[in-house]
């Protein structure tokens, strides 16, 4: 059967041009600093996001655990909102790569109000661990795929910059929020130390992240790397693909907002479906089903062709794609309402 698969936006599979700029990419040894489209690319996003320098690494998670290395010592203390996914799905990595404590925040939609954030950041008592660093996640995973409002970041950055405490933005689909504001990388960079984004998530590469920040950073950053094992040669295979997305596939996340949207305002009308329509910003759609356990919904919309995942510990989440045409979002949805 071909499935209808809503699962993640990571389930994207390299197009027929962006395998063409595979075959192309010209390579070196990236250990040695000499893969030619590695550093075109880290200089690219470099520039994009307004820092210094960038660092190509395998995946979102390696990203994130860089930053969180680069910008703490051993005992210190790392602000996030309780539903990020740096808190929830990278395997308590802070814990072990960077030996952190991580203060959770309860957000509503993944947004941490200034006041929670002041009330958890410590005083210098010498028996205090230090506050070092606020992660902040845009758009928010589990908040439904929420941008954080700019007014929020401008005031957790203008606080963490008066109590030299360090910002890193997770923005694993940060263009996604890009399109929908017009706000640029480089803006939402602005406000931070850091920030990482995925190629292949939304923009359609088969692997590869990126962490921007400032020299310093990324000198500590790619040392951390090549201990993770993360030192991979002829990278410029995975390269080329992120370099095609970044020039082809960043506007067109438009078309994934939309169809989210569109999916999202067609659901609501079913009696069974919680959703909340103006949490809908971006490519992600988390909704309750009331009256029936979430594992026998998944079930049986697998049996109909529609693959979801879990959102938050309740949730289903609906993630848009590129690999699924709007036809396919309309099949999904009179799927979807021939259960009920
Ligand atoms: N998210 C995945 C799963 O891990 C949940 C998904 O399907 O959405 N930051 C954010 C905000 C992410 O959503 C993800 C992946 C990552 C980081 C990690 O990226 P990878 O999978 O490349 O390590």
């Amino acid at each position: 059967m071909k499935y209808i698969d809503l699962r993640s936006d990571t389930v994207t599979k390299p197009s027929k041009a962006m395998r063409d700029a595979i075959l192309n990419a010209e390579v070196g040894d990236d250990v040695f600093g000499e893969d030619p489209s590695v550093n075109r690319l880290q200089d690219k996003c470099a520039e994009l996001s307004g820092k210094e320098k960038a660092l190509f690494v395998p995946t979102g998670c390696m990203g994130n655990q860089l930053a969180v290395k680069s910008h703490t010592i051993q005992g210190d203390e790392v602000i996030c909102e309780a539903e990020a996914h740096i808190f929830n799905y990278e395997t308590s990595a802070p814990a072990i790569i960077s030996n952190v404590q991580m203060v959770t925040i309860p957000g509503r939609n993944g947004v941490m109000r200034i006041e929670d954030i002041q009330k958890r950041v410590r005083t210098k008592e010498y028996y205090f661990p230090a506050t070092r660093l606020i992660c902040l996640e845009n758009t928010h995973n589990r908040g439904g795929g929420a941008i954080l409002p700019i007014d929020n970041i401008k005031e957790i950055s203008k606080f963490a910059r008066d109590n030299g405490i360090k910002v890193h933005m997770d923005g694993a689909r940060i263009f996604n929020a890009f399109v929908e504001t017009g706000i640029t990388l480089k803006e939402y960079a602005s406000y931070c130390d850091s920030v990482s984004f995925c190629f292949s998530k939304g923009l359609g590469a088969p692997a590869g992240s990126i962490l921007c920040g400032d020299t310093d950073f990324i000198t500590c950053a790619h040392k951390w790397r090549k201990i993770l094992g993360g030192g991979m040669r002829q990278s410029g295979i995975l390269a080329s693909a992120a370099l095609y997305a970044l020039d082809n596939n960043v506007n067109r996340l438009k078309e994934d907002n939309d169809k989210a949207k569109y999916f999202a305002r067609e659901i609501s009308s079913v009696p069974a479906v919680k959703l909340d329509l103006d949490t809908v910003h971006t490519n992600m759609v988390l909704f309750e089903i009331e009256g029936m356990q979430r594992s026998d919904f998944l079930t049986m919309m697998k049996q109909k062709g529609v693959l979801f995942s879990a959102g938050t510990t309740t949730s289903v989440r609906a993630v848009f794609h590129m690999d699924v045409s709007m036809n396919e979002v309309v099949d999904a949805v009179k799927i979807f309402k021939s259960v009920f």
